[in-house]
């Protein structure tokens, strides 16, 4: 049996950019993403999102203004477990983007997003993302940089 672990994901736009943060530390580590982490005990998927995005980049977004953009299933050839990422995106938040132990943020023009340095899931996944269609993804990968098989689809809700 795959044991799901909960995650999130969260992307900040203004103005035709987004906000992607270089990873410091742990899994990812040296590659751009959005801004995320484990859900904890007694948390909701929502409060989650927040809690990671205030600890990674210092800023706040209320749970109202997080916008539920798609779903992605990760699993890694011979591992029991499915790491199901929540994906959310936000507009109106509060502060501006600050550099942590974890994460080096930078503002990206759609055009110029370094997908060459962040997971190779993500080049098949953003332009449903940029284009406003809700995704549901599930990618199966062997070792950390080579995707084996994957499936996306346009969801209605997630
Ligand atoms: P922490 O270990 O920092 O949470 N994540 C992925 N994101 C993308 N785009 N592709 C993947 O392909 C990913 N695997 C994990 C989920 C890890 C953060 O990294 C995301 C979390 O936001 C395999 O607590």
């Amino acid at each position: 049996m795959l044991r799901k672990k909960l995650y999130t994901l969260v992307f900040l736009f203004e103005e035709n950019n987004v906000l992607l943060g270089l990873k410091k530390r742990g899994f990812g580590y040296n590659k751009w993403n959005g801004f995320g982490g484990k859900i904890e005990q007694n948390e909701s998927i929502v409060e989650a999102a927040v809690r990671e995005l205030k600890e990674e980049c210092c800023v706040a977004v209320k749970h109202e203004n997080l916008k539920n953009v798609g779903r992605l299933e990760f699993t890694f050839e011979g591992e029991p477990i499915v790491m199901d990422v929540r994906v959310f995106s936000a507009k109106v938040f509060q502060g501006t983007p600050r550099e942590t132990e974890e994460m080096t943020p930078k503002w990206y023009k759609y055009d110029d997003i370094p997908f060459d340095n962040m997971w190779p899931d993500d080049k098949i996944w953003f332009p449903y993302m940029l284009s406003g269609n809700l995704f549901y993804g599930k990618f199966n990968y062997r070792g950390f940089d080579t995707i084996i098989s994957y499936d996306i689809k346009k969801f209605d809700s997630v």
